[in-house]
């Protein structure tokens, strides 16, 4: 098989960009090791920022984005056991975030590239990406019938998530990577019950830590707290979940929770994640392959999204024009951008969740922050310009700035 750009992992970093190919009349081959079952009903993120939405909108994927979408213009913080809103859409000039399942991305996305003849392989494994410092590097792919094929290409995108094989390419002279483990996990669950506050929730509780209410949709609420990472979802039965729910939300000002059916539960371990360079040669890493942050700020999915805003144009100019110069400029363009906000997502953690062996003091330093942060317009503006996301534009790098070993050939 023959393909311009062979794309690894079906996420929707892979999608977005063999889309945006595509507007462009540039040929793309995604190559996913799910099932396309798998892929549409994987619960994850839930919150885009407007650059993510007016993007999609952009590309013509807005349709039902428009529709069900629901704009949220505030946040709320819980803490002391009352609720403090932040006005999103005062603090940071009319901007707003909007909830939308990630998994809906996903499928608008695959819905229009089906609609286009595009070309998806489901099931179908990346083992090795071949050649890479060749103007001709090769995908080796097994398929779900155990066969062996290759796919030539003139670039790869390894859109394919944290596990994926990607980011190993590098070579490990060239790679570095920076991480940091958290001493929690998330349990979140999906609950046929309709949402007590009408904006996504952040709680923290001294002594029992973070939990946070969001939602799907006015029938559908998606829920989180910390929990130890070496938890299993056996040890959390339905009514546990609910009365440890309640347990976070106690105080003055009372809220009680609607319980509902639970139709999804799972535990997430959190980490901090930065592979640097992200680019080597003709392979570019997007998405969490190159970058995981704690899903505490909600960035994970829009951090992916705007690596490809910055890839596909690179990708388009350089099969229009032969021109090298955005490529070789793309790792450094988005690490810049990468970094700002691992630093919010790290802080909004820090601010919100109980680490283990950590005093009184601590935890009050917790809650005083996050006075703080809902009482001074200062603070508030910081956090609300950093969650409606921050811009993309001014980021590009100048060339005696750049990273020499991303350039191209
Ligand atoms: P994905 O979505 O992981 O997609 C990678 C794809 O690659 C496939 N793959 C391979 N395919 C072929 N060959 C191989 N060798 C392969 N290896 C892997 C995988 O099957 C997969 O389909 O990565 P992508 O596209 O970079 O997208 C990243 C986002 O999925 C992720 O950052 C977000 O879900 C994070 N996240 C959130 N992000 C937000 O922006 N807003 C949120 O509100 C938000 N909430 C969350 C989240 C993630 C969560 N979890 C479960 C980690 C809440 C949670 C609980
Ligand atoms: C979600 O709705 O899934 C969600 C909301 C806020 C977060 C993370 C996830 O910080």
């Amino acid at each position: 098989m023959q393909t311009q750009v062979a794309i690894l992992g079906a996420g929707p970093a892979g999608l977005f960009l063999s889309h945006l190919l595509h507007l462009q009349g540039i040929d793309s081959i995604v190559i996913e090791s799910r099932s396309r079952e798998y892929v549409e009903g994987r619960l994850r993120a839930g919150v885009l920022e407007k650059g993510t939405v007016d993007a999609l909108v952009e590309a013509g994927l807005g349709e039902s984005l428009l529709r069900e979408g629901l704009r949220h213009k505030e946040i709320n913080f819980r803490f002391g056991g009352r609720n403090h809103t932040l006005d999103l859409d005062d603090l940071s000039g009319g901007r707003y975030v909007t909830v939308y399942g990630q998994q809906k991305v996903v499928k608008d996305i695959i819905a229009a590239r089906m609609a286009a003849q595009g070309k998806i392989l489901f099931e179908t494994k990346a083992e090795e990406i071949l050649g890479i410092e060749t103007a001709n590097p090769r995908v080796r792919i097994v398929t779900k019938n155990g066969e062996q094929q290759e796919i030539s290409c003139e670039l790869v995108a390894g859109c394919d998530g944290f596990h994926g094989i990607s980011r190993e390419t590098i070579p490990s002279s060239i790679l570095k990577t920076f991480e940091r483990v958290y001493p929690f996990a998330w349990l979140g669950i999906l609950a046929e019950a309709p949402p007590i506050f009408n904006c996504v929730t952040n709680v923290y509780h001294e002594e029992r830590g973070f939990a946070l209410l969001s939602m799907r949709s006015r029938t559908l609420s998606r829920l989180y707290m910390q929990c130890d990472p070496n938890e299993k979802l056996e040890d959390w039965p339905d009514e546990r979940i609910w009365d440890e729910l309640e347990r976070r939300l106690e105080g003055t000002e009372k809220c009680k929770l609607v319980r509902g059916p639970i139709l999804n539960k799972g535990i997430t371990p959190m980490r901090s994640f930065v592979a640097e360079p992200m680019s080597y040669r003709r392979l570019f890493l997007a998405g969490d392959s190159a970058h995981i942050v704690p899903p505490t700020g909600a960035k994970g999915m829009n951090l992916a999204m705007a690596d490809i805003r910055v890839l596909a144009p690179a990708m388009i100019d350089y099969f229009k024009t032969g021109a090298t110069r955005l490529l070789d400029a793309y790792s450094d363009t988005c690490l810049r951008r990468v970094w700002k906000v691992e630093r919010f997502s790290w802080s909004v953690t820090s601010m919100t969740h109980n680490f283990p062996e950590e005093s009184r003091f601590d935890r009050r330093m917790r809650s005083a922050t996050l006075d703080y942060l809902t009482s001074s317009k200062a603070s508030g503006t910081t956090f609300a310009e950093n969650f409606v996301g921050l811009p993309l534009e001014n980021s590009e790098v100048q060339d005696s700035e750049r990273d020499p070993r991303t350039v191209m050939l």
